[in-house]
């Protein structure tokens, strides 16, 4: 997909994965990640996406009370001593990548907990890191739950914002899972003049308790980021952790979307699979010289509840 001139293309994969046993090792997952790695570079691609907390199976499903035990979910370090190899092999093939991975920091002498995501280059260096915003589900227990989301609990919102860097000879931008659905996520990154979003995602499509919401769950994931991309005019790259993960359902769909909204590349199926699409970051520019020439049509001054309020208040007219 091209502007006609094909004159910056980016050729970008989306690394699906397949489903996690809790009982898979950091190393196991670490070979598939290898495995999609090596795969993708053979296709040509420079920038790999692989998804959500994608080093272990998704554990905010579980209700976990041992500190020791959590901790086991989380990495202290990137890349460390299971992980190193990944950034080895990158750098050795030339591509960069996106990994999501549960992150324990340590910040003003407190232990934190982030849903993370980091951008790795070419050469194996991270030149950037992002900490999930909206994080979805509850803090409390609900046992009556097959299955419970327990993002709230297990991690404190993000707190780095969404920047965008240059890499890779592009902009590119991260979010993770449910930012997807939040505008504010695209427009930050728009507005710092992204090209390229890259986001992974662990989406059950089980668990909301209303069958009209979750049968709709793919229609979603293709509305959210289509949607995203248009209105913003970048590129979105979303990766799935998909199938039937230790009983619960996660969709699968990953996509590479473009600038104009079009599905570029998809994935068929809900296993380990590398999608890929070559594409052209001028897309993105010439939908921002014309519907979305943010300097001539935006009217920052009538958005003024975006950021002054968190949820919504009554009507502000008159009838
Ligand atoms: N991991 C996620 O953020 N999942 C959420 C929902 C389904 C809980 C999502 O937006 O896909």
């Amino acid at each position: 997909m091209s502007a006609g001139r094909d004159a910056r293309p980016l050729v970008v994969a989306a690394a699906q994965m397949g489903p996690i046993a809790l009982s898979e090792t950091r190393a196991q997952c670490v070979a598939r990640l290898l495995e999609m790695l090596r795969e993708a570079a053979a296709a040509g691609c420079r920038l790999v996406v692989f998804p959500e907390l994608c080093l272990t199976t998704f554990f905010p499903r579980w209700w976990i009370e041992d500190e020791a035990e959590l901790d086991a979910f989380f990495e202290t370090e990137m890349p460390g001593k299971e992980t190193r190899v990944l950034f080895e092999e990158a750098a050795r093939l030339g591509v960069g990548f996106y990994l999501g991975y549960a992150e324990l920091a340590v910040e003003d002498g407190e232990k934190r907990r982030y849903n993370t995501s980091i951008l790795v280059d070419p050469t194996g260096r991270i030149v950037g890191r992002y900490r999930k915003v909206h994080l979805p589900g509850h803090a409390d227990h609900r046992p009556a739950r097959a299955f419970q989301h327990l993002e709230k609990k297990y991690f404190r919102p993000g707190n780095l914002g969404f920047p965008v860097w240059r890499s890779m000879d592009a902009n590119l931008g991260m979010c993770i899972c449910n930012d997807r659905r939040w505008p504010e996520t695209y427009r930050v990154m728009a507005l710092r003049s992204v090209e390229m979003v890259l986001l992974g995602y662990n989406t059950p499509n089980d668990h909301t308790g209303h069958a009209e919401i979750d049968d709709l769950s793919n229609f979603h994931n293709q509305l959210a980021m289509q949607a995203g991309a248009y209105q913003n005019a970048t590129w979105v790259v979303g990766t799935a952790k998909c199938g039937t993960e230790e009983g619960s359902h996660l969709i699968g769909q990953s996509m590479i979307v473009a600038p104009s909204g079009e599905v570029a590349a998809m994935a068929t199926t809900l296993e380990d699979e590398v999608v890929r699409a070559r594409c052209d970051l001028d897309l993105a520019r010439i939908y921002r010289e014309t519907y979305f020439n943010f300097a001539a049509h935006r009217e920052p001054g009538q958005y003024g509840p975006i950021t002054a309020q968190k949820g919504a208040v009554g009507p502000t007219g008159q009838g």
